[in-house]
């Protein structure tokens, strides 16, 4: 696996690789989720480049920026073992203020200020509760597909407001790069993989699946005839969590839907301890 921090320097290794061309964007601290993004674009590419890149532009004041875990070694192992062909970690860079925790300029250069307005989609949801974090997002994925220009460009079900947001970017840009969503991977008893759960306590860790099982009520409930506003109110949350949103949305705009019609996502936010837990059901169309 080649290694590069630099934008030429990557430029030039993907130019030099068998298309097409598959990209799995992470910030890192790998888990089992982000490796079936690496498995499924190794079985349907020639090539695969991965990124790690904890993106200072996407969490706000008072999140988890400073403590998000990083581990550039593990993680390159991983993706060693995995078959990546190149991985690309640049440095933040002095553009991204005080946030900055490198010396080099490679994402955000001084003086950076161009970034992406997904407008109203990025406004609701993880959207309201989290501003700017869509405008982070976009911005730093449109540099990405600027630098790599792959094929095919693999996200997880498990953060769904931003497979929206992303295919959004890439229709109303026309990027040259086709979006592929992967179901979720969850642990044994149902709770979704995330970097985030290494936050959780023993208590909280054993409570978390509940986040889950109260989406599969809810999916259950409607599928029997409730309305959406009874079969939420239904949904259980064991004590200790403190539920930010239920509800259900169109899979592309994520406008809330009254009535459930395919496709879309049933989602689910919540607070347990420390710790934001999201999740989603996909509903096929
Ligand atoms: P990160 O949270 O590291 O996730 C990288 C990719 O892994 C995302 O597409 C995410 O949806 C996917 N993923 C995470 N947990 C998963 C799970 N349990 N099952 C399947 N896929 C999972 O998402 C980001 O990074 C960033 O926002 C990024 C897109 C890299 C832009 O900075």
């Amino acid at each position: 696996m080649q290694t590069t921090g630099d934008i030429s320097a990557m430029r030039k290794i993907v130019r030099a690789l068998s298309r097409p061309l598959g990209f799995v964007p992470t910030m890192g601290a790998l888990h089992a989720g982000h490796m079936r993004l690496v498995d499924v674009a190794r079985e349907e590419c020639a090539s695969v480049a991965a990124s790690i890149f904890v993106n200072p532009m996407q969490f706000g004041a008072g999140e988890d920026f400073a403590k998000y875990p990083r581990d550039v070694a593990g993680d390159s192992t991983k993706f060693v073992g995995a078959g990546v062909d190149v991985l690309f970690v640049p440095d933040v860079g002095a553009g991204a203020g005080a946030k900055a925790v490198a010396e080099a300029d490679t994402m955000y250069p001084p003086g950076f200020s161009t970034t992406v307005d997904i407008g109203a989609m990025g406004m609701v949801f993880e959207g309201a509760l989290r501003p700017g974090h869509f405008a982070g997002v976009a911005t730093v994925v449109t540099k990405l597909l600027h630098i790599v220009q792959p094929d095919v460009l693999y996200l997880g079900q498990k953060d769904a407001q931003q497979t929206a947001v992303l295919r959004k970017v890439v229709r109303d840009l026309a990027f040259a790069t086709e979006v592929r969503i992967v179901p979720t991977v969850r642990e044994a008893d149902g709770l979704a993989l995330s970097s985030r759960n290494a936050y959780l306590n023993a208590h909280e860790r054993s409570a978390a699946p509940d986040l889950y099982r109260a989406l599969l009520s809810i999916r259950d409930a409607l599928a029997i005839g409730a309305k959406k506003e009874d079969a939420i109110a239904a949904a259980h949350l064991a004590e200790g969590f403190e539920l930010e949103y239920f509800d259900i949305v169109d899979a592309d705009t994520f406008e809330s839907l009254e009535n459930l019609r395919a496709p879309a996502f049933i989602i689910g936010a919540a607070r347990l301890g420390a710790t934001r837990l999201i999740d989603n059901i996909w509903i096929a169309a």
